[in-house]
Order: structure tokens, then sequence, then C-alpha cells
């Protein structure tokens, strides 16, 4: 058992971070303007702080959609490039200027997005701002633009382009998220680097959530998107396009709808591809569609817990099962092979001081393969912003630390930094030897054994290499180094699928550990 006050027992200390993850790349002012090049747009994924508590690794896992999802929607005669500043190659480039700048943004990475923004306007340049910040702050971000893009850039990027080359670009363009979303084109992965991401292949099969919690930026004062799903068909001929092993779903919920999710399956299945995706815990609900995802090639889900107090996810107006019953739900999951990355919150008004240790303690009792805590963040236009910001709780409004690493606002029965030093503590417990040892899979036959060095090599990639991520992204070798393990681990759950359909259908599991690509997600 841990003790309640273990995490303030000792001062935790900081954790080495390269100057790389922290520093963003200078931008000379001294640059002269020079020739633009007519019809070539630049995309661009603006610089963020690391957080030297988490695993740097999350941050090449899989690319963002926001910029290629758009991208695709570019009319030929348009050169486009994408620069993602957090692959560690330095500033943008300017040479020769894009006539168009496209940049994302969202409030951890406003600041850095205002000063590229600024930098490409003084030499010529026309800037497109779009993303989430633009659609919560749109008054802090118009300055700094030539034009904002409110809401999906899918429907607004062509329109943008047409008014550059007819010289009537507007200050503001809105579009909604309440078309068919089976009309967008796949997103424009052929730009992406390859051999920076562990894989290239995002996916996306639906958009929006049948929650809406008042922390989510789902939230978001004007934002209405209801759930829409792709066709599987179209979700699959993008899967095997991008020639991965393995694709990442960065939807909200990929289980707000379960049919939806039973027929994505039936069309996952026959590629034999493995893949990992965020869902609610409710999808537990019905055991049968947990056993169709590992058919299909589900080796890992997401799964935001957000707290193990039902005060907490009362508040927070989330429909979840009672916490009393999130371990056997986690078991069904392993059951079947599935590994859990459970996401927490720290710092609701119902935790106190021991939040930290209990959340710790249940984590490993159950062992969840993975866990990431964020530090409750109140997003600005969310109904928890306003509430904060009623009561008088809100710390600052710098948003580069609104990354849920820090506390931006008054806890109700901890200081900040108590919150703060909660929160370094329960990452440390989590990434050390022995809670990763505490938590590798269950050995019952000696095919569960194969899975354990398969594990422990996972984890400690991911979870004890902040030293050498930073190499391994200035120099490309994300994607080589990881490989290898990707491709082993989806061999193995082919096999194992193949045991698991022999099963009776309604008989769990217990045909062996599959093995996992990597204990993370998004
Ligand atoms: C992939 C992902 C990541 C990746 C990549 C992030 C990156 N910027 O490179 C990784 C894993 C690294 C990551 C990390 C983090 N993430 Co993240 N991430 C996501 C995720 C799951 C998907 C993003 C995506 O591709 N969406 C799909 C695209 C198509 O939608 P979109 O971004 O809204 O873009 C559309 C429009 O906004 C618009 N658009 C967007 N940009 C532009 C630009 C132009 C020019 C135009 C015309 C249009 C346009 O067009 C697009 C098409 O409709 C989202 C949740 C989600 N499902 O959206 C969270 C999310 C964006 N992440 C979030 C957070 C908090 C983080 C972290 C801070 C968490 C942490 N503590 O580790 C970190 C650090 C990042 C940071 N400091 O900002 C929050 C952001 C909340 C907020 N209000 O800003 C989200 C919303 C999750 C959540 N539910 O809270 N993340
Ligand atoms: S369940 Fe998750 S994605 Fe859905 S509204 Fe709540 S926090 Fe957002």
């Amino acid at each position: 058992m841990i003790a309640p006050d273990e995490p303030f027992l000792h001062f935790v200390k900081k954790r080495w971070i390269p100057p790389e993850m922290t520093t963003v790349p200078a931008l000379d002012p001294d640059e002269p303007a020079n020739g633009i090049e007519p019809h070539y747009a630049l995309l661009i994924n603006p610089f963020y702080a690391k957080d030297a508590n988490a695993s740097f690794g999350k941050h090449v896992l899989t690319p963002t959609l926001a910029l290629t999802s758009f991208a695709a929607t570019t009319p030929p005669h348009w050169r486009v490039e994408y620069w993602d500043e957090n692959l560690l190659d330095g500033r943008p480039p300017f040479h020769p200027m894009p006539q168009v700048v496209g940049i994302t943004v969202h409030l951890t990475f406003a600041r850095r997005a205002y000063e590229l923004a600024d930098w490409y306007r003084a030499r010529g340049a026309k800037v497109i701002f779009g993303g989430l910040h633009v659609l919560s702050c749109p008054d802090e971000c118009a300055p700094h633009a030539d034009a904002l893009a409110l809401g999906d850039g899918v429907q607004l990027w062509p329109r943008i382009l047409r008014d550059i080359e007819n010289n009537s670009l507007q200050p503001r363009y809105a579009a909604t998220y309440e078309n068919d979303y089976c009309d967008d084109p796949s997103p424009r992965r052929s730009i992406l680097p390859r051999h920076s991401f562990l894989t290239t292949t995002s996916l996306i099969a639906t958009r929006g959530c049948h929650n809406r919690c008042g922390f989510c930026y789902l939230a978001t004062d004007g934002l209405r998107m209801p759930y829409r799903m792709r066709h599987p068909e179209q979700v699959v001929a993008e899967f095997q396009a991008d020639d991965q092993p393995y694709a990442v779903f960065i939807d909200n919920n990929l289980g707000s709808r379960r049919d939806y999710l039973h027929a994505l399956c039936a069309a996952l299945r026959p590629i034999n591809k493995i893949w990992s995706a965020a869902v609610t815990i409710d999808v537990t609900d019905d055991p049968s569609l947990i056993r169709h995802m590992a058919l299909a090639g589900c080796t890992g889900v997401f799964v935001g817990f957000e707290s193990l107090s039902d005060s907490n996810l009362a508040d927070a107006h989330k429909k979840t099962p009672k916490t009393s019953d999130y371990a056997r739900r986690v078991r069904i999951l392993h059951d079947y092979g599935i590994q859990v990355n459970g996401s927490f919150v720290l710092g609701f008004d119902h935790d106190r001081k021991d939040v930290f240790a209990r959340t710790a303690e249940w984590i490993e009792e159950n062992r969840l393969e993975c866990a990431t805590f964020h530090i409750l963040t109140p997003y600005p236009a969310t109904p928890l912003f306003q509430l904060m910001e009623t009561q008088g709780r809100i710390l600052h409004r710098d948003w580069t630390l609104y990354d849920t690493g820090h506390a931006v606002f008054q806890p109700k029965h901890m200081t900040p930094e108590e919150l703060e030093q909660g929160y370094a503590w329960i990452y440390q417990r989590l990434f050390s030897h022995a809670s990763i040892w505490r938590r590798r899979p269950r050995v019952e036959t000696w095919r569960d054994l194969q899975a354990v060095p398969l594990y422990l090599a996972m984890s400690y990639l991911y979870k004890r290499s902040n030293r050498f991520w930073h190499l391994l992204i200035k120099h490309d070798l994300v994607n080589p180094v990881w490989k290898p393990l990707v491709e082993m681990t989806r061999w193995r759950h082919v096999g194992y699928r193949k045991r698991l359909a022999e099963r009776d259908a309604m008989v769990p599991a217990p045909v062996a550990a599959p093995g996992q690509v990597v204990s993370a997600g998004v």
C-alpha cells in the first residue's frame, strides 16, 4: 500500500530535459524579404515546450491530422509543404518565401504561432490561422493573421486559396461540422516525413463524442460537433494506402456508437494490421464488441477514466459507469489482449492530497500498462473556465502553461504547488523500474511468457528513454528503431487472433497475451 502522503515526503527532483525540447527555434529579425513563390503554401505545426515528466515519445507517436486533412483540398496548381517544428529540424523554411502560410493554433503554442505569423507577414506572405484556439479566442488571434478559419478547414481552405488568387481575402471564414463526413477526401499523408513518426497512419473515423464533459474542448462555446462517421471502407482504404503495419485512431471517442464500431471492426479484420484508439470505458458494456475489436487488430485502448471519484465525474457531467466497476471492465479488455492506457485528470474539486497515492495504487493493482496524467486545465470558452472565472480561481492567462502539466487555477483542497508536486510524483512512480515490472502481463501459459520481453522493450523505449528521444527525432530514426518491434507485435497478434477466433465466441480470452505495440496514446 502506498502511504497517502508519500508524494509529499520528499522533494520530487526536476527531470532532465534537453534544451531542444523547451527552446523555440530562433527567427532572424534581420532576414530580408526575398522572392515570393506564387502558389506555394507552407503548412506549419508550431513548436511547444515538452513536459519532462511525461514521455517524449508521445510527440512522435503519430502526427496531428489538422494540416493533412485540409491539405487534401488544395488545388493541383498549388505546391504544399508540411513543417512540424517539433521534429527538431529547426525553424520552418523561407527560401523561397511561400505565398501562403497556414498555421494550426492551439492555446499552448499560440504565442509561437503569433511569432511565426508576424515574421512571415513582415516578409510578404499571407498568413491563415485555424484550429482550436482560433475558435475559442478569435479576437486574440486576429491581429496576427490575414485571415482566420473558424471551424472545419476542409471546407474553408479551397475557398481561402481561391480568394487569395482573386485578391479578395476576407478576415474571417467560418464552417460548421455538420456536413456528411464521408464526403471529405482522405488526408494528404504523402506530405508527412515518413521516418519521423512511429506511424504516419493517424486515422480518424468519427468526429465528436456522445458525452459533453465540462472540462473537454468539445464543450467549447460555439463548437457544435455532432457525431459523424466515415464509411468503414474509406477508413480501411486509407490504412492500406499508407502501407504501415500500425495505425492510431485519433478520434475523440471511437466507441460512441457501438453499431458503427462493430461495422468498422468487420471491415478492419481481413487486413491483418494492428491499431489502437481512444474509447470510453462504457464500451465494455458489450463484451462481444471487445472481442470483435481484438479480432480486428486492436492492441490497445486509451481510456479517459479521468477520476476514481464518482463525485468528480458527476461534477464534470461525464456519463460513465460507477468507478467501483472500473477494475472489472479493465479486466474484460485485458482478457482480450487489449492493453489499457488510462488517462487521469488531477485536481478536481473532490481531490484531496491523497489522490495521487490512491490513483497510482489502483493503476498498479489493475496492471494498466500505461497511464497518462493531466492537471485539470480550464480551457478558455469551456464551462469549466467560466465556472472557475466566476469563482475567482483562475491564476493567470499565460496559455503556454495551459498544457495540463501546470496548475493554472486554485485547487480546492491543496495548493497549486502541491498539485504540481503530486503530478510529478505520480509520473515518476509509474515510470519507475518497479512499477513497470509490477504491471507486466499476467503469465499463465508459455505464450504469456513471450509477451513479457516485448512489453518490457516497449515500456522502456516509451517510458525510460527520454535521454535518447531528441537524438532519435533529430536524426529521423524514430520509425526505423520502432518498426521491428511493431512488425513483431503485428505478427504475434495475427497468430493471437487466429487462436481467439477458434474459441467459442463467448468464452473470454485466455488464449494468451499477444504483446503490445507501445504503451502510448494521444
Ligand atoms: C494527435 C493529437 C496530439 C498529438 C499531436 C499534437 C500536435 N499538435 O502535433 C500529440 C500526441 C503529440 C498530442 C500532444 C498533446 N496534446 Co493532443 N491531441 C491530439 C488529438 C487526439 C488529435 C488532433 C487531430 O489531429 N485532430 C483532427 C483534426 C482534423 O482536427 P483539428 O485539429 O480540429 O483540425 C481541424 C480544424 O480545427 C481546422 N484547422 C486546424 N488547423 C488549421 C489551420 C488552418 C490554416 C486551417 C485553414 C484550418 C485548420 O481544420 C481541421 C479539419 O477540420 C486531439 C483530440 C482530437 N481528437 O482532436 C488532442 C488535443 C488537440 N490535444 C490536446 C492536448 C491538451 C495535448 C497535450 C498538451 C497533452 C499533454 N499534456 O501531453 C499534448 C501536447 C501538445 C501541446 N502542447 O499542444 C487537447 C488540446 C486542448 C486545447 N483546448 O487546446 C486535445 C483537443 C485533446 C483533448 N480532448 O483535450 N496531441
Ligand atoms: S468523454 Fe472524453 S472526448 Fe468525450 S466529451 Fe468527455 S472528455 Fe471529451
